[in-house]
């Protein structure tokens, strides 16, 4: 029997409050949320390593659906702590235990030290933690949310250093999920990338998959890998600077696309809404283009300057700052923006220097990106006259004149409620004008596939009718003009047929916002309509519709006696009503909203999958951008 005294139960009352409300503590409980507990024990690790103790971590996906993370480095401290506990049951199940061990060594790290794994075990059925160091091994077992099943003990003895940590998540409280071997693989590498000296070795136990990351070359790697698939135009460009105690690392590289592709990190953990260190490398960057170009006689006189899109077309960079606790200042709901403000001023002048200096140096390579940079100037000025030109009613591609043809707008007012369908095909989009909800819905039919905009400038979407439509429609600008804001729909929704067309369709349209309409996608806005792929008719019970194949084998299973069954083929196979009813009403369609989690990942693999297979294409669409169902089916 265990005895439980005055402290213990503080305990159990810290993690029952994790237990109650665990979005509080890692955010949410979907897929998302159970990952944050593999990143809150291999932090710890990473933590480790960055201090200069062990190179490896190990992380291994178990046939019993636990998780099971190593390092090598000097192990969690085995000796008893102030409270009469071992330290390693006290950082286990004290909530915050990490930041009283808090030591000098850890001013540079990404959070506190420690801290999250007693939430992890608040949230685990089981928790396995083996200890290497002192030339002993220890172990300490907990189960059901941090009961100490068998207290800190010596198993053995060894000459190795290190820490394990196995535990099996509390599946009851994340929404039906299971441990990504992929999201794992890609947040790791991102490691591998930033600390050049780490081995990271992955196993997937079901799965029969392993994957090990390594890369001396650091951040060239990281760019190299980025642009893996693209035209390149010159090696990496790499570069460092201290001022401050804050510390710069930047790798960038152009290639022949027209697409920018910036990914900043702090101490290691990335920015996914950039900040104030991004904006200082923006601006170095712009700077040392304008002055080389003036310099050079490039633009000459009156000429104007190029703006920072000209500069960063086709280019990919990451950026990597070290910054002291003392200095950091996080912005934004989800904190994923730098505010500290000496950021943007010391990567400013490091970027300005070492590009100015390297285009010195390098006269050819400078000549060929500025090349770029002044035909994206040229084109972004034409195109600018274009916009004004249609704005104002004339050219062939006026605005009135593309949009009567085609669109049936939405007659309220309220712009965050109005819905746009972008509809494959006239005939379903008839279907659609015809049975809407005409005060929120607006539908714009589509004629076959769309440019695919993944080699395309914005020049060459102001000259196509079908895109132009599609811009017009939305009416917030597009590209850097586009601002989400002034957007004409709350809602963008793809709706296709469920066929490989159907996909393809998705996909080029998905492309397109992604290249020039990407706030739209970070905002949440844009969405894909599922219509279902079956109705059922059951005795004289009406009909019933079917979304996929794996719910019409679980719902004919069991049905004795006849029932007809309807597939569809395509959106025009049901009446006007039906597609209303199954695939529009807000009242019981399902909407998947398309969701840009990893910027990177997602460059790259849009580049990779609009060549020409179609299988990848499908197999992406279905994994690899991250489609959220929004609220339990139904919205
Ligand atoms: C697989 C997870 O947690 N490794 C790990 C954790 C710690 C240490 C080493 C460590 C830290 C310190 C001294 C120190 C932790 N220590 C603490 C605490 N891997 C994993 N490896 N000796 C060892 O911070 O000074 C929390 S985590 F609190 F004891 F310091």
């Amino acid at each position: 029997m265990t005895k439980y005294d005055a402290s213990s139960i503080k305990i159990l009352e810290g993690l029952e409050a994790v237990r109650k409300r665990p979005g509080m503590y890692i955010g949410s409980t979907d897929k998302r949320g159970l990952h944050h507990l593999v990143w809150e024990i291999v932090d710890n690790a990473i933590d480790e390593i960055i201090n200069g103790y062990g190179d490896t971590i190990k992380i291994s996906i178990n046939k019993d659906e636990s998780i099971t993370i190593s390092d090598n480095g000097r192990g969690v401290p085995i000796g008893m702590h102030a409270s009469g506990r071992s330290t390693p049951e006290v950082i286990y199940t004290v909530l915050h235990a990490g930041g009283k061990f808090e030591s000098e060594g850890y001013k540079v790290s990404g959070g506190l030290h420690g801290v999250g794994a007693s939430v992890v075990n608040a949230l685990s059925k089981k928790m396995d933690v083996t200890i290497y160091n002192e030339g002993k091994i220890s172990n300490i077992r907990f189960k059901d949310g941090g009961l100490v099943e068998s207290p800190l003990k010596t198993i053995g003895e060894s000459k190795k250093t290190g820490t394990t940590v196995t535990f099996l998540p509390n599946y009851d409280m994340f929404k039906n999920c299971s441990f990504s071997y992929t999201t794992i693989v890609e947040r790791m590498q991102e490691s591998a990338f930033l600390l050049p000296n780490l081995t990271v070795e992955i196993k997937d136990e079901a799965d029969n998959k392993e994957a090990k990351f390594h890369y001396e070359n650091g951040l060239c790697s990281f760019v190299e890998y980025i642009n893996e698939n693209k035209k390149v135009l010159h090696k990496v460009i790499a570069f460092s600077g201290l001022k401050n105690e804050i510390e710069v690392n930047i790798a960038l590289q152009y290639s022949e696309s027209y697409n920018e592709n910036i990914l900043s990190f702090v101490n290691n953990v990335k920015t996914g809404d950039g900040g104030s260190h991004e904006v200082g490398f923006k601006t170095g960057i712009t700077k040392a283009f304008n002055d080389y170009a003036k310099n050079n006689n490039l633009i000459k006189g009156k000429e104007s300057n190029l703006e920072g899109s000209d500069v960063r077309e086709g280019l990919s960079a990451v950026i990597s700052l070290k910054i002291p606790e003392k200095l950091l200042q996080f912005e934004g709901q989800t904190k994923g923006k730098l505010g500290t403000p000496e950021a943007k001023s010391i990567t400013e002048s490091i970027t300005y220097e070492n590009i100015k200096f390297f285009l010195e140096e390098n006269k050819e390579i400078a000549l060929t990106i500025l090349d770029k940079a002044l035909k994206s100037k040229v084109a972004r000025e034409a195109a600018r006259k274009a916009r004004e030109a249609a704005r104002k009613g004339s050219g062939k591609n006026s605005k009135e004149k593309l949009l009567s043809e085609k669109l049936a707008k939405a007659t309220g007012k309220d712009y965050a409620k109005n819905e746009l369908f972008l509809v494959e095909g006239d005939s379903a989009g008839g279907s659609a004008k015809s049975f809407r909800n005409r005060e929120t819905q607006a539908i714009l039919p589509l004629r076959g596939k769309v440019l695919n905009c993944e080699k395309a400038s914005t020049h060459d979407i102001e000259a196509n009718a079908e895109l132009k439509q599609i811009e017009y429609a939305i009416g917030a600008g597009i590209g850097a003009d586009f601002d989400p804001e002034d957007s004409n729909y709350g809602k963008v929704i793809i709706m296709t047929d469920a066929d490989v067309d159907g996909s393809h369709i998705q996909i080029l349209l998905i492309t397109f916002f992604y290249r020039f309409m990407r706030p739209l996608i970070e905002q949440g806005m844009l969405y894909i309509a599922t219509p279902p792929l079956y109705s059922i008719e059951i005795g004289n019970k009406g009909k019933e519709y079917i979304a996929t194949d794996e719910e019409l084998e679980e719902r004919t299973k069991n049905i004795k006696g006849k029932y007809k069954l309807q597939r569809f083929k395509g959106l025009g196979e049901m009446n006007a009503d039906e597609l209303y009813e199954t695939t529009m009403d807000p009242e019981n369609r399902r909407l998947l909203r398309v969701n840009l989690t990893d910027a990177a990942l997602a460059e790259k693999r849009i580049h990779l999958l609009m060549g020409d297979q179609v299988e990848p294409r499908k197999e992406w669409i279905n994994e690899n951008v991250d489609f959220t169902l929004e609220d339990d089916f139904r919205k």
